[in-house]
């Protein structure tokens, strides 16, 4: 037994099988003083910094009363106004508190699971808990000893409820349901910038190469894992939130054989912030290569690059500071390399040169000066340095290279001419450039790592794990959040089609009826944004016009659904934004530069066609439709990442942002899809050793324990709807089993008098 005192205990799934007489004896005789302490009359109000309070009930409450007299947790008492058709949610018998699996909690609601969370989490330092079939992983911010090999093969082979929870016990479940059903799996981590997605994805991915290293491709998995730091070095950059941020969405698969070894691997990646490569915001940087590669100019090997230290470069210095505490870039830029050439010829000299050549052709591009010649045009010397350098690295014609930087083609059907462009246009048309060039590269380096990673043997299943942002409101929210935002939707759809399959499945198994529960369904708004004449296909429609403008859409967006959908909303004070209720959040898009990105989209798929003619990808509602389709294609696992502060403390838990990441990650919302059905589900042994002390002897007497139980619970709660007797298991909705601790902490308490009067007589 684990705790602090008695009624702090935590009891895991397994202690609390043990036979709970014998122990109460013991809580009975040491701890009667604390018994009157041991009550159910505990409610949580709202509080400002905390979300939420306990405060216990002093006075009886009366149906219709106003006020609930409550007193706080420092002695504070009060009447505290309520509504009383929605009387304040009642808090936990303190037995459920630190409990492993949320959905064992009696009461569901948002403060028990705030509450459960922080006392795991601060008090026990344990990072992981499960939410039904979701393992929550809050991010401790300091290395923590649990990730070795020795854990490794501790969790190998293991079943997920007989274990604590951890990242390896998901990732041991989706191995053992990938060999035990020959069906395809996916891990899919989510949560905000910063929250462990990276961290806990490059885990399960580590698991993988360990537990089924291959034993007739040698260096498989040390392959498979060193495409991280290959897509991270040229995928992360820092932002203000996290040193190390992904900049880009990220599938991998990894494939095994018949035998379940690793055979390889293959990614699929996702919108790149290409906007990072040209623009970054006070104290970010961008992509760590390009620091990598600065701060190893001077090596021979680079010299012919030209390059120099980061600060010379207006695409690496804009954020202010190039360097990022504790990161050497040059120690790194020896491990970036190490990783290429680890990853074979695929990655061999010549290719790597030309990696480094367009990177520092991209810096070069950035330092190029446009001059104003008047207010309609613009020009770039013929003897400008970087503007050389640059044509030189990718053997470009500088000559044509000016010109066609300050100048556009503009093709009608009678003529074609050529249009000066203003300074700003043209510095526009730079940035273009360079993040056309980085967002090849990106592809490029992805593909190669896809080449790298296929060996000989036919890939008989796989496991993807999927490391994608996860649903983000700004200030000012743009395209990408639209999109981001948008892809979270539809993973949220996916998530509850599977939660309300496996309920289903668990009911059919138990002989239970299946009662429908009313879900959650998030496709009005999915329909809002992609069903035909919705938002996205008014944005299409508006890009194709010849004057086409972000207004003009948005307009159309008003007069098409302001007052015919409740989920979109026109905000009072402005006229160039539109708000979208998702399914976390209300979220306030600015319309400016959505016909722009997303043209830039559908543009570079016809670049991308003309060039290679490969049909793919051709833009990410594409991409995201496929991936859709291929996780719908295999059993998911779902890890949902918590910041617990915005400052990078070690174990500090502010509850607000927990509270705000919870409803926006759907945690609360698998929480309440188990509060309807039902929540608490005790095997018949289990109920029998827990509630025998509510048992008559005449009920004892009975043989068949199965029998007793559903005899005992008829008797103790009279309206049968609140349980279901299955073949294995009673399932209880919600708020039952606090009603059965409470039975029994009063039988315990009411022994506890007994024995205290009986030991002062003896005494
Ligand atoms: V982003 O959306 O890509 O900006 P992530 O991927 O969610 O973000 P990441 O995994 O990069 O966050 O984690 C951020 C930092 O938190 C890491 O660099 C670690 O310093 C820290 N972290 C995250 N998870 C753990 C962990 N399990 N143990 C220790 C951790 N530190
Ligand atoms: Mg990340």
């Amino acid at each position: 037994v684990r705790g602090k005192d008695v009624w702090g205990l935590h009891f895991s799934p397994i202690e609390r099988k043990v036979p709970v007489q014998s122990l109460s004896c013991v809580y009975i005789c040491t701890y009667g003083k604390m018994l009157s302490k041991f009550s159910y009359n505990r409610v949580w109000i709202p509080d400002n910094e905390e979300v939420w309070q306990s405060a216990e009930i002093t006075k009886n409450y009366k149906a219709g009363d106003p006020f609930l007299h409550v007193q706080l947790e420092d002695g504070t008492e009060l009447n505290y106004p309520v509504d009383p058709a929605a009387l304040p949610p009642l808090r936990n018998p303190d037995i459920l508190v630190g409990e492993n699996d949320l959905t064992a909690l009696s009461y569901l609601h948002e403060p028990a699971v705030l509450h459960n969370l922080k006392v795991r989490f601060v008090e026990s330092r344990l990072i992981y808990t499960y939410s039904g079939i979701i393992l929550v992983a809050i991010n401790p911010y300091k290395q923590l000893p649990i990730y070795g090999d020795a854990i490794i093969h501790a969790y190998s082979g293991q079943n997920m409820g007989d274990m604590d929870p951890h990242i390896f016990a998901v990732a041991e479940e989706a191995y053992k349901q990938m060999a035990r059903n020959n069906k395809n799996q996916s891990i899919i981590v989510s949560g905000e910038s910063g929250a462990g997605k990276t961290v806990s994805a490059r885990y399960t991915m580590r698991y993988f190469a360990t537990v089924s290293k291959s034993s007739s491709n040698a260096h498989v998995e040390n392959k498979v894992l060193a495409s991280n730091p290959i897509t991270e070095a040229v995928g992360n950059a820092k932002t203000t939130r996290n040193d190390n941020s992904s900049r880009f969405g990220k599938y991998t698969e990894i494939s095994f054989d018949q035998s379940y070894q690793i055979i390889g691997a293959n990614m699929r990646t996702y919108l790149l912030e290409k906007s990072r490569v040209v623009f970054q915001s006070e104290n970010e940087r961008n992509y760590h290569i390009f620091y990598q590669l600065c701060a190893s100019a001077t090596q021979p090997e680079y010299k012919h690059l030209k390059l120099g230290s980061a600060e010379e470069f207006n695409y690496t210095r804009m954020g202010g500071s190039t360097v990022i505490e504790g990161v050497d870039d040059r120690a790194n830029m020896v491990e970036t390399q190490k990783t290429f050439a680890l990853l074979g010829n695929v990655f061999g000299g010549d290719f790597q040169m030309d990696v480094f050549k367009m990177l520092a052709a991209i810096l070069h591009l950035g330092n190029v000066e446009i001059t104003a010649v008047g207010d309609e045009r613009s020009s770039i010397s013929l003897k400008d340095k970087h503007l050389n350098i640059f044509c030189e690295l990718l053997d470009l014609n500088s000559d044509k290279m000016a010109q066609w930087l300050c100048h556009r083609k503009i093709i009608t059907t009678s003529e074609t001419v050529i249009k000066p462009m203003t300074r700003p246009q043209a510095v526009n048309a730079r940035d273009a450039l360079a993040k056309k060039i980085y967002s090849h590269l990106f592809d490029l380096i992805v593909e190669r790592i896809n080449q790298a990673l296929q060996f000989p043997g036919k890939q008989h299943t796989f496991i993807g794990v999927l490391d994608i942002y996860g649903f983000e409101t700004f200030d000012v929210n743009s395209f990408e959040q639209f999109c981001i935002n948008y892809a979270n939707e539809k993973l949220q759809q996916q998530f509850n089609l599977h939660v309300f399959k496996l309920e289903q499945e668990e009911y059919m198994k138990e002989d239970i009826p299946w009662t429908l529960i009313d879900f959650y369904d998030n496709q009005r708004v999915i329909d809002l944004i992609e069903a035909k004449m919705g938002i996205l296909e008014l944005l299409d429609e508006e890009c194709l016009l010849p004057h086409g403008t972000d207004e003009n859409w948005l307009q159309k967006l008003y007069n098409n659904f302001v007052n015919k959908n409740a989920l979109f909303e026109k905000p009072r004070m402005s006229n160039t934004s539109f708000i979208i209720q998702h399914f976390a959040d209300k979220v306030e898009y600015k319309c400016e530069g959505f016909l722009e990105k997303n043209r830039d989209t559908v543009h570079e798929v016809l670049i991308e066609i003309l060039k290679d003619s490969k049909v793919c990808e051709q833009s990410f509602r594409n991409s995201l439709s496929l991936l859709m389709v291929t996780l719908n294609a295999t059993t998911p696992h779902y890890v949902r990442c918590i910041k617990p502060n915005d400052e990078k403390l070690p174990f500090e838990f502010d509850s607000k942002r927990v509270a705000q990441q919870l409803r926006a990650c759907g945690v609360l919302e698998t929480i309440r899809i188990s509060a309807q059905s039902y929540p608490s589900r005790w095997t018949y042994l289990e109920f029998f050793s827990r509630y025998s002390i509510l048992m008559t002897q005449q009920e004892l007497s009975i043989n068949d324990k199965k029998q007793i139980c559903k005899i005992v619970l008829q008797r103790l709660i009279q309206d049968h709807n609140q349980y279901q007797f299955g073949r294995t298991k009673i399932f209880f909705r919600a708020g039952q089993v606090a009603y059965l601790e409470k039975l029994r902490s009063d039988k315990l308490r009411h022994a506890c008098i007994v024995i205290q009067k009986s030991v002062r007589g003896w005494l």
